[in-house]
């Protein structure tokens, strides 16, 4: 395929609910919406997962609209190039994994239109029900928290995850146990503890958790590695896995047992494709995370998804638990039995609606070869 234009336009959308993570509290989602064409005009779509800050890893929506602008996009524009090799061709760029991922996922998206394929079957796998969970966030009450599970249980969804941080672990899951039985639990703490919390981390073996989700720094492993050794429940890292290397390095060193994978932390589908094959060879469990993507990002990680070691539920829910409406129509819904169809047709299967599109944007640019 030859990229002949690529377009940026950067969204701002409320979110349905807040989301309080360790790291802030979120009301509204940014995105970066990708798209590149070819010489015929044929369209393939990426989301950029950075946010308004950078808070969850160091990128933001400026970041990555520079590094784009003034990085990315020149090394595409005028290229001859496979969906595989755009990875390559951003090398010489360090770091950034998020602005890379954006539009090396809409360069997928493209070449499976161009195929005629699902996006699914360009990454060697093929459509099937995805098992979805969801991820709640820190609620101003432990009760408040009980009955947000309970909504997620009445909905179908196959697992709930918590987001913790000390002070609020031991307590909101006791809750979630008494009044929920023992029902697929974890926590995920975006970092927020340090090795000398230890004890507290240690306090919620005694529940039963499927997993703790990076308890300590975002670039950590070493004692990431120290902490596993002295807890039962496994520990699962997202931050700390950015990029193929760090996942192996994990598994080397013991750093975690279950590993997340969003291809928007490791630079796109190739990285992502690679992490996959390290674990799958390792039988280390994987499930796909989850960054409130809009409808476009939700769609590239639902296909991501169908590949076979992703065994446990992943974080991609229904459209309108993020956002009314969703820049897609239909929006992505969860099925009674808590899984999720992957979008029917060619590439991701679903394209943005332009009138909400221009309704939500705040800033646009195309640039051409
Ligand atoms: O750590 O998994 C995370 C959202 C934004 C940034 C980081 C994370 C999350 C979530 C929500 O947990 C996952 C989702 O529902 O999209
Ligand atoms: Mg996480």
């Amino acid at each position: 395929m030859r990229f002949a234009s690529i377009g940026l336009t950067l969204v701002r959308l409320p979110l349905v609910r807040p989301f309080e993570t360790s790291f802030g509290r979120m009301t509204g989602r940014e995105a970066i919406l990708v798209d590149v064409q070819d010489a015929d005009g044929a369209a393939g779509w990426g989301e950029c997962v950075a946010d308004a800050g950078p808070f969850y890893s160091a990128e933001d929506s400026a970041t990555a609209w520079h590094v784009l602008e003034t990085h990315l996009i020149p090394a595409l524009l005028g290229q001859e190039l496979g969906a595989r090799d755009v990875s390559q061709a951003f090398r010489h760029v360090r770091g950034h994994q998020m602005a890379k991922a954006s539009v090396e996922m809409a360069a997928w998206d493209l070449e499976a239109r161009l195929a005629g394929k699902p996006l699914c079957e360009l990454l060697g796998a093929s459509a099937r029900p995805i098992e979805a969970g969801v991820s709640i966030g820190i609620q101003e009450s432990v009760a408040a928290l009980v009955d947000r599970v309970a909504e997620a249980r009445a909905s179908g969804y196959r697992r709930v995850k918590i987001k913790i941080k000390p002070g609020w672990d031991r307590e909101p899951v006791e809750a979630i146990r008494k009044a929920h039985g023992d029902i697929p639990l974890m926590v995920d703490a975006n970092a927020a503890y340090t090795i000398a919390d230890a004890g507290s981390l240690q306090a919620l073996d005694a529940f039963g958790l499927m997993m703790i989700e990076q308890p300590l720094d975002y670039d950590d492993l070493v004692q990431h590695a120290q902490l596993q050794k002295r807890l039962q429940t496994p520990i699962c890292l997202d931050e700390s896995i950015h990029s193929p290397q760090a996942a192996i390095d994990a598994l080397d060193l013991g750093s975690c047992r279950i590993i997340n994978i969003k291809p928007g932390r490791l630079g796109g589908f190739s990285a992502s494709l690679s992490v996959h094959a390290t674990a799958t060879a390792r039988q280390v469990p994987l499930w796909h995370g989850g960054m409130l993507e809009t409808g476009i990002g939700r769609a590239h990680n639902l296909h991501l998804s169908t590949l076979p070691g992703f065994t446990l539920p992943g974080d991609v829910a229904a459209s309108k638990r993020y956002f009314a409406p969703d820049l897609i129509e239909p929006g992505i819904d969860v099925r009674p039995d808590g899984t999720i169809l992957v979008p029917a047709g060619s590439g991701i299967g679903v394209v943005p609606q332009t009138d909400r599109v221009k309704h939500a944007t705040v800033q646009a640019q195309r640039f051409h070869a």
